[in-house]
């Protein structure tokens, strides 16, 4: 059972300063969960992302809200396993103004109006949402489905993996138009206790490994640094004194099963995201020419060879290098009635492909090609690709350096498989972020854990000591 406490302040008193009394109230909290997932306490066979999701209790409900009125939406991904992605509204129109509990400096409310965004198992956000004006020509046109994609890493949806389907959360029905809202034009009043951390505030860096350790299904382990959850201390800090930790997931396809971005989850004190590396990341994903087959064979030593192959027009020498993802939206012969992944191991020829996945596509399928935004390869960087170091990687791209938002759930990019033609070796390169945190107001234990209830209540747990500058106890 899940529920969300909320706690007013300064920041609803602003909004119903604005929009009138009991504004935030309105709209009960939005509490996302996946009924009859199954937590797999025992076993860690992949489960996958996990059933579509109930809002609070139910299958894809309806909520009414008059044409062109404002209302404020608390969503809270309770779900045990899988995060939504959302897709931008249409004809609704929304504004987020806090994520995780904490609200939006005013330029991060100005600098976004009906964005995606991503809510992983344990991740909260605030919206203000406009309807459209009621339809009174069609009013058989006044529903609006709030569409996400279910996801437990960025590999497992658009634009990286093209054929995958969308979810309806909810229906937004609207009815007759009431008096004309607007989005309040600036956020609500930003304390100062939120500013940016800067780089000479930090007193002390730390780095923490999350891992899916691979194995048969039941041997598999969900550890950081290296240790199951037994109690112990694995991260001590001083009290009010703020740190920069480096945040690794060393989880690597495909002796894992597919990527999992770990949603890293640490109680008390927010934290603000500097640095991001995903190695998964797709440059770009065009279609591939012609269709595919893929069949997959296992032999008496349990060796697992997939095949793909191609129609006549299909030129996998000239499409594809080793280490590109090829997906499909053809039906899997066993398994899930998805599309199976596969990274490409082997070009043989013009119509030949040998692929990781163990999965068959017994239908010609069209497919696309997934080609990686980052490489290892310094003889074979493609246009727009980054040359990473697989021992130190950086990201392409910067998160902004002032403004940050300020988060106490984010997903950690899963690691991922880099080929070397000039070795002919595969190299595992993990993802990471780097966050900032101040470790103020209370010193005691508390922990970090991955917010996937499976891998946490499996030992994917550890404690955070805070300690005052002096020792609690005093000698006369
Ligand atoms: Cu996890």
């Amino acid at each position: 059972m899940t529920g969300a406490f909320i706690i007013e302040g300064q920041y609803d008193k602003d909004l119903n300063d604005f929009y009138g009394d009991g504004f935030t109230r309105r709209v009960p909290p939005i509490v996302v969960n996946q009924l009859g997932s199954v937590p797999g306490l025992s076993v860690g066979a992949f489960l996958g992302p996990g059933p579509n999701f109930s809002v609070n209790g139910r299958i894809q409900p309806t909520i009414k809200m008059a044409g062109k009125s404002v209302a404020m939406w608390r969503i809270v991904n309770s779900a045990s396993r899988a995060g939504m992605y959302f897709l931008p509204p249409t004809s609704l129109q929304w504004k987020q103004i806090a994520q995780d509990g904490v609200q939006f400096k005013e330029e991060n409310y100005q600098a976004n109006t009906s964005q995606t965004f991503t809510l992983m198992s344990g991740n909260r956000a605030d919206l203000l949402v406009k309807a459209p004006a009621y339809n009174e020509k069609d009013k058989s046109k006044n529903v609006y489905p709030v569409l996400v994609y279910n996801t437990v890493d960025p590999s497992d949806r658009p634009p990286a993996r093209p054929f995958f389907p969308t979810a309806t959360l909810m229906n937004v029905e609207v009815t007759k138009d009431g008096q004309e809202m607007q989005f309040m034009p600036q956020a609500p009043a930003f304390p100062p206790f939120l500013k940016d951390i800067k780089d000479s505030d930090i007193t002390g860096t730390k780095i923490i490994k999350f891992a899916t350790k691979p194995g048969t299904p039941s041997a598999q382990q969900q550890t950081i640094d290296g240790k199951q959850f037994d109690g112990e201390v694995g991260a001590v800090v001083l009290l009010n004194r703020s740190e920069e930790w480096k945040i690794v997931n060393e989880t690597y396809p495909p002796s894992t099963g597919p990527q999992i971005s770990h949603p890293f989850h640490i109680h008390i004190n927010p934290f603000q995201v500097t640095e991001l590396f995903d190695p998964n990341e797709v440059l770009s994903s065009p279609n591939g020419a012609g269709t595919v087959t893929i069949n997959s064979v296992t032999d008496a030593q349990g060796v697992t060879t997939t095949t793909v192959t191609g129609s006549a027009e299909t030129n996998f020498t000239r499409d594809f290098h080793i280490g590109d993802w090829i997906w499909t939206n053809g039906q899997a012969a066993t398994g899930p009635p998805a599309a199976p992944p596969g990274i490409v191991q082997k070009i043989v020829d013009e119509h030949t492909l040998l692929i990781d996945t163990n999965k068959s596509v017994n239908a010609a399928s069209p497919y696309q090609i997934a080609v990686p935004l980052y490489t290892i390869d310094a003889n074979n960087v493609r246009a727009g690709q980054c040359l990473i170091d697989p021992n130190n990687p950086k990201p392409c791209t910067k998160p902004p350096a002032t403004n940050l938002i300020w988060w106490d759930t984010f997903a950690i990019p899963s690691g991922n498989n880099f080929y070397n033609a000039a070795t002919n070796t595969w190299t595992q390169v993990p993802g990471h972020f780097r966050m900032r945190s101040n470790f103020v107001d209370y010193a005691g234990y508390y922990v970090i854990h991955c917010h996937i209830l499976a891998h946490e209540d499996r030992g994917m747990m550890t404690v955070v000591e805070v300690a005052p500058l002096q020792s609690p106890y005093s000698h006369h």
